[in-house]
């Protein structure tokens, strides 16, 4: 006997209109049927909507305080954010501003961000670290982050990303000795993060800091993914593909080598559109041969206060289809299965034995919802079988 029995819907995945399945069932928090009538407690008439796996943003750094409006509104009249960063704004402005806040804060601050995203949808988020840059406010971070997978619904990854820049005041190759031997043993220790990143860019890392970092997190058995080709990519993907990353993201300068070693690994590429709107660029991530070459396309938001302050899941799928070119059914793609799959997540597909995470929409067919931009909400949303 299932728990509910949720009939009269339409199921995605086909974008087309046609549903997989028009019923299922949940037990213990899982899909335990799909398109059988199947006994349970609960049976709930859906009138016909469309119902979408819990989408899955892949990708943020939504524990922050304070804001760069004022950095915002000097880039918009011309300011570079390279040289804004050099010149000790940009991520280092966050990280003051991080360091002075407590634990306390800065989940009051996160939640509404991650209520933002719940209200359209989203049931599952990864969360990086990043804006402490010593050992004691990356682990403030991270707990905050696994805080935030505790006191509230979505589920949420943590991922480590002390090599984010190099701290004001810091020797590169000394902090980066911090990371590796004092920061990634004790997140390794108290459990704080299932993965590890890098930003792989001129302003930050190099491709060698990256293989050091890699072979100490692998040894810890983290999860790898790295940021690449926002700015510049001169061989970052390759390279990170080469070093067993789970996905390359951003990828704007990505070029055919680029994608050539991602096709011959098992990595997700992770489109942001979110920071290629807010900063103007222009250098398109090679979606055309990435969707020649068959390597999945996950589509995040990159909540940052910086180069990103999107909180919405459903305006980067749909900056996915008017900036960068992705169809709406590689957009839906995007942010449920390849996105769960940029996470290693069992979550972002609605079958038997997957989660029962998912949301119910009156629209007539899933691509309105990378069509339309603004005004649409879920009628429901589910995790595990429970709803929100
Ligand atoms: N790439 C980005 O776009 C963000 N981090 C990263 O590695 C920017 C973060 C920030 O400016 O605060
Ligand atoms: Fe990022």
């Amino acid at each position: 006997m299932a728990d509910q029995f949720f009939h009269n819907a339409k199921v995605y995945p086909k974008a087309d209109g046609e549903a997989a399945a028009d019923c299922f069932a949940v037990a213990d928090g899982r899909i335990v049927s799909l398109g059988v009538d199947t006994p349970a407690t609960q049976r709930i008439d859906l009138d016909g909507r469309v119902v979408m796996p819990g989408f899955v943003d892949c990708h943020t750094h939504l524990v922050w305080a304070g804001d760069r409006s004022a950095e915002f509104a000097q880039r918009q009249s011309g300011a570079d954010y390279a040289a804004t960063a050099r010149e000790g704004g940009g991520i280092l402005a966050t990280v003051r501003a991080l360091r002075a806040a407590d634990e306390e804060t800065l989940v009051a601050l996160a939640l509404p961000r991650l209520r933002a995203l719940a209200r359209e949808g989203v049931t599952q988020v990864e969360i990086k670290s990043g804006y402490g840059l010593d050992t004691d406010s990356e682990l403030k971070m991270l707990r905050v982050i696994r805080r935030l997978g505790r006191e509230q619904p979505l589920r949420i990854q943590a991922t480590f990303l002390g090599a984010h820049t190099v701290p004001a005041g810091r020797d590169r190759n000394e902090y980066l000795d911090e990371v590796i031997e004092v920061m990634l043993p004790a997140i390794a220790a108290e459990g704080l993060a299932d993965a590890v990143d890098i930003y792989v860019e001129e302003i930050a890392f190099s491709i060698p800091d990256m293989a050091r970092l890699f072979a100490a997190a692998r040894d810890h058995g983290f999860a790898l993914r790295a940021h690449t080709g926002q700015f510049s990519d001169a061989g970052a993907t390759a390279a990170a593909c080469a070093l067993g990353a789970r996905s390359c993201d951003h990828l704007e300068h990505a070029d055919a080598a680029a994608v050539a070693a991602m096709a011959a690994s098992d990595a997700v590429a992770v489109l942001l559109p979110g920071a290629f709107y807010c900063l103007r660029e222009t250098h398109r991530p090679p979606v055309a041969l990435l969707r020649a070459a068959g390597v999945p396309m996950a589509v995040a938001s990159d909540a940052n206060p910086g180069t990103s302050p999107l909180v919405s899941l459903l305006a980067a799928l749909h900056m996915s289809v008017v900036l960068f070119g992705l169809t709406p059914a590689e957009a839906l793609a995007g942010v449920t299965r390849h996105a769960a799959r940029a996470l290693g997540a069992d979550t972002g597909v609605l079958a038997p034995g997957r989660p029962a995470d998912f949301s119910a929409w009156r629209i007539d067919r899933p691509a309105v919802l990378a069509y339309q931009l603004g005004g649409l909400l879920p009628d429901a949303v589910y995790i595990g079988g429970h709803r929100l």
